[in-house]
């Protein structure tokens, strides 16, 4: 993305009062959490990703930056909302309330916080948006607020146990509540 395009990108998010989404639903309404990715050390990949509650499901809109072209990286809430090792370790494993197995958001058996791949585009850049079903907002233990996401350095095979051998943790972010609704438009 060009200096320009990001400013461009930052004044939509202040001038557009209420941002109609595809469903017609407007997203502002809805509780909604976020999430700022920090590249662990050496790592160039940072981004900002927000969730917002839709009905019976979650909203997971991804904008990242810094990967190498047309690659694909595993992209997890892991259970602990600390980021502060150097490689991230410290989030600790896959958030996973409901004691299952590690596997596509897609199938039953899945971590609550397995959020399959995400894939770059030619320039390294992710603009994405999808659906899970899980993704609660309160303060069970099946919120995601103060858990961290990741994404990795590799692919999700979203069978290997425990971690779908996705390899090094390339940028993490401490997901808070998202008072001010704030999101960004989709790209693309
Ligand atoms: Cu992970
Ligand atoms: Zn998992």
């Amino acid at each position: 993305m060009t200096i320009s395009s990001k400013l461009a990108v930052i004044g939509l998010i202040f001038l557009m009062p209420a941002c109609q989404s595809r469903t017609g639903a407007t997203i502002y309404d809805e509780p909604s959490a976020i999430t700022v990715l920090a590249g662990t050390e050496g790592s160039p990949v940072r981004g900002m990703v927000t969730f917002v509650r839709k009905g019976g499901a979650t909203l997971v809109i991804a904008n990242i930056t810094g990967f190498k072209p047309n690659s694909t990286h595993g992209m997890h809430i892991h259970e602990n909302g600390d980021c502060s090792a150097r490689d991230a370790s410290s989030a600790g494993a896959h958030f996973n309330p409901t004691s299952s197995e590690h596997g596509a958001p897609t199938v039953a058996k899945h971590h609550g916080g397995d959020l399959g791949n995400v894939t770059a585009d030619s320039k390294g850049e992710v603009y994405t948006s999808f659906e899970i079903t899980d993704g609660a907002f309160g303060t069970g233990p099946d919120s995601i607020i103060g858990r961290s996401l990741v994404v990795h350095a590799d692919k999700d095979d979203l069978t290997s146990q425990p971690g779908g051998n996705a390899g090094a943790r390339a940028a993490c972010g401490v997901i808070t509540r998202n008072p001010d609704r704030m999101t960004y438009p989709k790209a693309g």
